[in-house]
């Protein structure tokens, strides 16, 4: 192949995206059970109005829920299972049969959530209707059942402590307490929740997640109930799918992006397929499937422009040859990146011509100094992502703007020397690329990512940018 022919790289997602458009959820539970705020928060359309396919007080489980902000899922409500409504049970079970016979990946339901809110006060944990289904659903769909509003429960708990307190005249600091507490809300979802679920059920029971969808101290609990219903996904596609579609846990957008890597251009780094590119369309198509993974809410495709592009290769610069590093990448050879990507001829005095835009813009080399390039480029885009994704959580899920773009990227630039030392430190010890293993190779970028994410303990990110265009390079150069 040959970057004068007509060939292009496509990006793996966009393949898988033919296949599998969208994520197919059933969920199934009472009205008021909290299924729409937990749809929201898993699939970060925080403050969305679904746009419902069907007619206004026409009941039908068939016309799902699609959303604007995320188009990758899309929903069906099982609509309550109220007293006397017991047609409601063979309607979803129909429901269920029809679809998993349908031929297509893409019409099939993906999984079942089902919804229980917590009964602290009392009452039943499951309406009839729901049982039946738990008891009666014998296929190979991953089934999770969620019990909302875990906050509730706590809120009811801390005030019964605090009066026992009060009545025994005792004091405790606000950690203890809070520590206190964390162990009777536990007891308690054991003897409201999990008891009840393993006495309905005659064999194994579901696997469960508690959670709330309002208060931040649970914030993990929906990264933990995407991460189980990852688990129990076994079909690799629609995992891949589920792992795009849902904006709550960067670890599993960070096992998509090693696992889609993996499938094809992430071996190119070893392989020969690069060959006969263009450095850029390699950049280019390692960019669209990584942003593809994450999959966050940018209506105006920031993550998709050449700019970004340009400051990521600015990123890795310093990984390149030390012939290259003496003439970095200026704004003007940016510029040339951005504008003109397939043109080789830079216009100006050869001084402008830097050897690293050139590198950015030549022909794919299989050397050492290029491929170490690279792989800093898929860690860097990777780790940058991730910045990204921890500043969109910490907002609210609000859309993409150049500023939170460019204060992903002075954060994680910032942190990038270490990463860089280690990218450099392996790649120095490799020997001849022919004894490259790509698994091994992925493995370790893998690796290497995994150790320098965000951990989610520092998630809450204050930073505030205000610039409405991209940054300059040199602020990635400053030290
Ligand atoms: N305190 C609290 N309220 C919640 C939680 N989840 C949902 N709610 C509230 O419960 C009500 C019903 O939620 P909704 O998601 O519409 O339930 P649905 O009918 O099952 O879709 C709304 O007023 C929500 O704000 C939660 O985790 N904690
Ligand atoms: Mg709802």
């Amino acid at each position: 192949m040959s970057s004068t022919s007509e060939a292009v790289l496509v990006p793996y997602t966009d393949i898988l995206r033919q296949e599998c458009p969208r994520l197919r959820i059933l969920v199934v539970g009472k009205s008021g059970a909290g299924k729409s705020a937990l749809i929201n928060a898993v699939f970060g359309v925080e403050g969305a109005t679904p746009v419902s396919h069907r007619t206004p007080g026409v009941h039908n489980i068939d016309t799902p829920f699609s959303f604007p902000q995320n188009d990758r899922i899309i929903i069906h409500d099982s609509q309550g299972f109220e007293p006397g409504e017991e047609g409601n049970i063979k309607i979803v079970s129909d429901f269920i049969d029809r679809r998993s016979k349908m031929p297509a990946l893409a019409d099939q339901l993906h999984a079942i959530w089902v919804c229980a809110e917590i009964p602290f006060a009392g009452g039943r944990l499951f309406e009839k209707g729901v049982e039946r289904i738990l008891l009666e659903y014998r296929g190979n769909l991953p089934i999770i059942v969620v019990f909302t509003k875990l906050d509730v429960l706590r809120e009811d708990q801390g005030n019964k402590l605090e009066k026992q307190l009060e009545q025994q005249g005792q004091e405790m600091d606000d950690d203890q307490f809070e520590a206190e507490l964390d162990t009777i809300v536990a007891s308690a979802v054991q003897d409201l929740c999990f008891e009840p679920l393993c006495a309905l059920m005659l064999s194994e029971p579901p696997k469960w997640v508690a959670t709330s969808t309002t208060d931040a101290r649970y914030k993990t609990t929906i990264a933990d109930l995407v991460n189980l219903a990852l688990e129990l996904t076994k079909i690799d596609k629609v995992w891949i799918e589920m792992a795009i579609a849902q904006r709550s846990s960067a670890q599993a957008s960070i096992d998509a992006s090693i696992r889609v890597g993996r499938k094809r251009y992430w071996r190119g780094l070893i392989s020969d397929i690069f060959l006969g590119f263009t450095m850029r369309s390699v950049l280019e198509v390692l960019q669209k499937d990584i942003v593809n993974v994450w999959n966050m809410h940018d209506p105006e495709k920031h993550l998709q422009k050449p700019e970004f592009l340009a400051l990521l290769s600015a990123l890795v610069e310093d990984l390149s040859d030390e012939a290259t590093n003496n003439y970095p990448l200026t704004e003007k050879a940016m510029q040339a990146i951005i504008e003109h990507p397939a043109a080789i001829i830079i216009a100006g005095p050869t001084a402008v011509v830097v050897l690293f835009a050139e590198w950015v813009r030549g022909t794919f080399k299989k050397t050492k100094s290029s491929i170490r390039c690279l792989v800093a480029f898929i860690i860097d885009l990777t780790l940058t992502m991730d910045t990204l994704f921890y500043l969109v959580l910490s907002r609210g899920q609000t859309p993409i703007k150049i500023a939170l773009v460019n204060s992903a990227l002075r954060m994680y630039n910032n942190r990038k020397a270490p990463v860089h030392a280690s990218i450099k430190a392996w790649v120095d010890g490799w020997g001849p690329f022919a004894h490259l293993d790509a698994d091994v190779v992925i493995k370790k970028i893998g690796d290497i990512i995994m150790h320098n994410s965000v951990k989610p303990e520092q998630w809450a990110m204050t930073e505030e940018g205000f610039d409405e265009s991209w940054m300059p390079i040199e602020a990635l150069r400053e030290p």
